[in-house]
């Protein structure tokens, strides 16, 4: 059976930390999988003191007894998978044999890389706001079928044709001048000095999950960025590049769908969002907003930049369930409210004085709604409640009980797991 962790709102909602907290509150997962994405993603766990950062690896690796595969879904750059991993390995875990690629999974080559930037400086002021690591251009090369997979790297011949056809291709709509920098024979030749290591990763996933699956054995996957960054149901075209919501998990990886145990949504007590694009919550420039995000330390793991803030959003809380069907939320960050005494949540978005009845798929309207704010008392600030570090659901404030009730009576989801700090044991299981 299948347990599936998806982000709920636009990523960085501590999805790592749950995962980490399942693998070890359950020695029975030995397969924790990432179904899409890249090395774009930023995954955090604290534990007992030191922090790790996942990028394109599963947090699971964590876990000692936890094989983890980077599934057909994801884009992998082979340099950063590398890199990533001896930063793992220095900091003192052990990896040996428990960390496997699919070898349907595409690979972004540094050139894709150069043209995310080359895309980004092209839109200018109206850019996205990538990580730069190559995942649009990744995903647009494998949509037009011109891609490499991982599998197609052991080929040596197979991978020139392809990356030289690729080249062909960005010359011509980004221009010679512009690619002068970059070598196809360097890049090439950097492959040689990894296809033999790369070697032991790369499997074929489908017995992998077919043989985890017939024996009933539970199955960790471990979503990347959110459903509202989702290239179908996020703020188009101010998205990431893949299915980052519940049916990426599908085409991403072999999981039936009739062995789900649950599908859980890591939901941030407020909202938080990297990159541009429309964000109606926002508390831009203002002292919430900065409170918000020095408190939350929001800072974006792969690429160091602020994390904007605001309050949270029952509107798009509400229609990321539709999409994903939660069973269960773990509602994160709970802590950092701990520095208000009075907390604001937007209930309704309203353009011209007409209440909107779902989250809207334009940018315009996103980014001209008014939203409709209720204030629910706090239980921090002057008042001088605390969540940060408890352990146990009657250790927090009475306010605080009160806003996790407001959460699941108003989006009907049960919420099972509260975060109240970074680390492993910060957090109450109920
Ligand atoms: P991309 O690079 O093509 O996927 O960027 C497209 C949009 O997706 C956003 N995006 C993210 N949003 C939140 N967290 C992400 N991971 C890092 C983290 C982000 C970081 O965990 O902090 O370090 O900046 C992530 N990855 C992609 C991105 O900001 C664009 O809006
Ligand atoms: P992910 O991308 O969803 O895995 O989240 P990130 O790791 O990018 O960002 C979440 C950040 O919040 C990380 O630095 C975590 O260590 C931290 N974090 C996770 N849960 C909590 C929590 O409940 N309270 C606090 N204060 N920090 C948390
Ligand atoms: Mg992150």
């Amino acid at each position: 059976m299948a347990t599936i962790v998806l982000g709920v709102q636009w990523g960085d909602e501590g999805k790592g930390k749950l995962i980490d907290a399942l693998l070890a509150g359950d020695s029975n997962f030995r397969l924790c999988c990432r179904a899409a994405g890249g090395d774009n993603a930023g995954h955090t766990v604290v534990v007992k003191g030191t922090t790790y950062d996942f990028h394109i690896i599963p947090s699971g690796l964590l876990s000692p007894n936890c094989i983890n595969l980077i599934g057909s879904g994801t884009v992998v750059n082979i340099p950063s998978f590398f890199r990533e991993l001896k930063k793992l390995q220095d900091g003192g875990l052990d990896t040996d044999g428990r960390l496997f690629i699919s070898d349907r999974a595409h690979v972004v080559f540094d050139l894709h890389q150069l043209a995310d930037r080359l895309e980004e400086e092209e839109l200018g002021k109206g850019n996205i706001g990538t990580t730069k690591r190559g995942i649009g251009p990744c995903y647009s090369t494998k949509a037009a079928r011109s891609g490499a997979r991982i599998g197609d790297i052991f080929d040596k011949e197979i991978l020139e044709h392809k990356l030289r056809t690729i080249h062909h291709t960005f010359e011509q709509r980004y221009g010679k001048e512009q690619l002068k920098g970059y070598s196809v024979n360097e890049e090439i030749a950097r492959f040689d000095t990894y296809r033999e290591t790369l070697a032991s990763f790369v499997v074929d996933q489908v017995p992998l999950i077919a043989s985890a699956q017939e024996s009933n054995q539970p199955i960790l996957v471990e979503g990347a960025n959110a459903l509202l960054l989702d290239i179908d149901a996020g703020t188009y075209p101010m998205v990431t590049s893949s299915n980052t919501g519940l049916g990426g998990c599908f085409t991403g990886l072999s999981i039936s769908p009739f062995k789900l145990k649950d599908i859980v949504g890591v939901v941030k007590a407020y909202t938080t969002r990297v990159g541009s694009g429309p964000f109606p919550t926002e508390q831009a420039d203002n002292e919430i907003g900065k409170t918000l995000q020095s408190v939350g330390h929001e800072v974006g793991v792969t690429s160091g930049r602020p994390r904007r803030c605001g309050w949270f959003d029952l509107v798009l809380a509400k229609y990321s369930t539709h999409i994903n069907h939660y069973t269960a939320f773990n509602l994160t960050k709970l802590d950092v409210l701990d520095a208000f005494d009075e907390i604001q949540v937007c209930t309704a978005y309203k353009v011209g004085g007409e209440e909107v009845p779902s989250f809207p798929a334009g940018l315009k309207m996103l980014e001209t709604l008014e939203c409709t704010y209720e204030t629910l008392p706090g239980w921090g600030g002057k008042l001088g409640g605390k969540t940060a570090g408890c352990k146990r659901w009657d250790d927090l404030p009475e306010n605080a009980r009160k806003y996790v009730e407001w959460i699941e009576r108003s989006t009907g989801v049960k919420v099972r797991w509260i975060g109240t700090g970074p680390a492993r044991e910060d957090l109450i299981v109920r």
